[in-house]
């Protein structure tokens, strides 16, 4: 199998969710054969944007909220490219979310990846716009009270064309399908994976 690590050790939490993504990525560039050097993965900011130190593709750990649209300026560069952005809830969801809505109208052929946590991990557990209503959050300690939002939902309503999915993000054998089918979707893709945060998501209302 093609070595895609850094060699660094990964500083995750021990059973951290983002380890099973880490797998996941690696294997399906395997798959689909593509080679190291036509991958750019762009990562965001939080404890899933860490994951930019694991690898040693080409890569880019951009800011908070812009993966996006760093991964449609490396694809604009190169449409030759696989480009991966891989982001957290609060990233693509929250400070990125004007970015997500204009790609997803681009149909931008851009895969996008996200650390669906429902929280602000890295930052040691703030709501989220994925956090459930009612869920007690360092942010929220009366129990959070906004509506999450559902991205397969919200995206089908911006382009019904564009590829999006929410899956079990503990599900290895399921991401790496998953990872596979919207490499190769010719346009705008979104796998959301649905993680647990081990430390700080105990207390997220089912
Ligand atoms: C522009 C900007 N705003 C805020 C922060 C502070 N910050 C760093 S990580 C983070 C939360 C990350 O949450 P998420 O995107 O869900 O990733 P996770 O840590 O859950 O994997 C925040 C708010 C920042 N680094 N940059
Ligand atoms: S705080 Fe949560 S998301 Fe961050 S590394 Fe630990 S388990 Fe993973
Ligand atoms: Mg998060």
């Amino acid at each position: 199998m093609i070595n895609l690590k850094s060699g660094i050790t990964p500083t995750w939490c021990p059973g951290c969710n983002n380890f099973l993504l880490f797998a996941g990525i690696q294997q399906a560039i395997d798959q689909l054969g593509i080679a190291k050097e036509n991958v750019v993965l762009v990562f965001d900011i939080g404890c899933i944007g860490n994951m930019a130190d694991f690898f040693n593709t080409y890569s880019v750990h951009s800011l908070h909220g812009r993966c996006i649209p760093t991964a449609l300026g490396v694809k604009l560069a190169n449409p030759k490219l696989t480009v991966i952005a891989i982001g957290g809830d609060g990233g693509v969801y929250g400070e990125g979310m004007g970015h997500l809505i204009a790609a997803a109208r681009a149909d931008a052929p851009i895969t996008v990846v996200v650390s669906d946590n429902h929280l602000y991990s890295l930052t040691t557990g703030q709501t989220s716009p994925t956090t459930p209503k009612g869920s007690k959050t360092k942010s929220t300690p009366l129990g959070s009270i906004s509506v999450p939002i559902n991205p397969v939902s919200l995206l089908h309503t911006i382009n019904p064309d564009v590829m999006v999915d929410s899956i079990d993000g503990r599900d290895p054998q399921l991401i790496t399908a998953k990872l596979v089918e919207a490499l190769k979707h010719p346009g705008f893709s979104l796998l959301d994976l649905q993680q647990i945060c081990v430390t700080f998501g105990k207390e997220l209302s089912a």
